[in-house]
């Protein structure tokens, strides 16, 4: 995958099977790739293309504008999930809590004259039109991998923006610590928020810095297409080194505050569900292991479990993020 790095303005190549080895951090290491010899840029490209063969798009949703998604040279290492499999078996618990549930009644979800509030400790604080923030930075497309807290992981090509693009054009006030998301909780047109699963309307938080790390994308499609309402349309997080609740769908409104957010998930179950939510193998669940998960798309009868990777894979890249903290107690 190619990311356009907002620092040196030069294609960064991260592969989507990422461990400390194989992550491409600079424009040499590109060129390096490169070099390698037409073998390598065929098979990369052919890894590409097959990926998209396995994957038929639905040819429902429009494609996205203003989309780079391109990208010449993708080192798939990693086969994409269907995107059948990706939009059938969701959580979108505003929807109910069947993987399900969201593919059958999300589509009453009302997306036209979609608003972003941006509010807080912020310089310039405002509130954006889907088509004004779609248009705020290049569109990119990524390959991540994203792994829900229940064990099983997922392969998508999303398309979007580092959200530090937007962050910066907003210019964050010295005391803002944590930035928390807000997503939609209409009644009218989300059945099961009035349900008491969850305190509505559902909200995530991540600190400054995570929150302005260049993986933090915020998302407007995958497999080159708007997103489907089951998956957040119109605009999601995607973080990829944590649990994928903390991938907010369907976001109204970004604040900027001095104070830890009090998330959805952590009010719901502290003991379960803390606040940094990094993927990491040696915590477990208080319920249930996290050394290993599923791959959405292989449970077949033979199918092994793989193993999880510490921060899913994006260690090389997040790892210093965390540094002297014991994430045994900041989980
Ligand atoms: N608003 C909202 N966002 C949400 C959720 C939710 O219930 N409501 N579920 C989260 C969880 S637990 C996961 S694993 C991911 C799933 O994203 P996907 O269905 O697109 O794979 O969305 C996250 N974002
Ligand atoms: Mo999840």
């Amino acid at each position: 995958m190619l990311i356009k790095s907002s620092q040196d303005g030069f294609y960064h190549p991260v592969a989507s099977e990422i461990t400390s080895q194989r992550v491409y951090t600079g424009r040499r290491d590109l060129i390096k790739l490169m070099a390698s010899g037409v073998a390598g840029a065929a098979l990369a490209s052919w890894a590409s293309r097959e990926a998209r063969a396995q994957t038929p798009r639905p040819g429902k949703l429009a494609a996205l504008p203003h989309v780079k998604s391109d990208v010449a040279g993708a080192v798939t290492l990693e086969k994409l999930t269907d995107y059948k499999d990706a939009s059938s078996y969701n959580n979108f618990y505003e929807f109910g809590t069947d993987k399900s549930d969201p593919a059958r009644h999300a589509h009453t979800l009302k997306t036209s004259a979609w608003t972003v509030e941006i509010e807080g400790l912020v310089k310039k604080p405002a509130r954006y039109a889907l088509e004004d923030l779609l248009k705020l930075s290049a569109q990119e497309e990524r390959i991540y991998r994203l792994r829900c807290v229940e064990g099983w992981s997922m392969v998508i090509p999303w398309v979007g923006y580092s959200l530090s693009e937007l962050i910066k054009k907003v210019e964050p006030l010295g005391n803002a610590k944590y930035v928390e998301f807000v997503t939609l909780a209409d009644p009218k047109t989300m059945p099961f928020v009035g349900s008491r699963v969850l305190d509505w309307p559902y909200v995530e938080g991540l600190r400054l810095d995570e929150a302005m790390h260049p993986l933090t994308l915020l998302s407007f499609g995958m497999y080159g297409e708007l997103l489907p309402n089951q998956n957040g349309a119109p605009v999601r997080l995607v973080v990829p080194w944590k649990y994928g609740f903390k991938s907010a769908k369907s976001l109204v409104k970004i604040r900027f505050t001095d104070q830890q957010p009090a998330t959805a998930w952590s009010k719901a179950a502290p003991n379960e569900y803390g606040f940094f939510s990094n993927v990491n193998p040696s915590v477990d669940h208080p319920r249930w292991s996290q050394a290993s998960e599923r791959r959405i798309g292989e449970d077949g009868l033979f199918a092994k479990k793989r193993k999880t990777l510490m921060f899913n894979g994006y260690e090389t890249q997040v790892g210093q993020l965390y540094a002297g903290m014991d994430l045994k107690k900041l989980f």
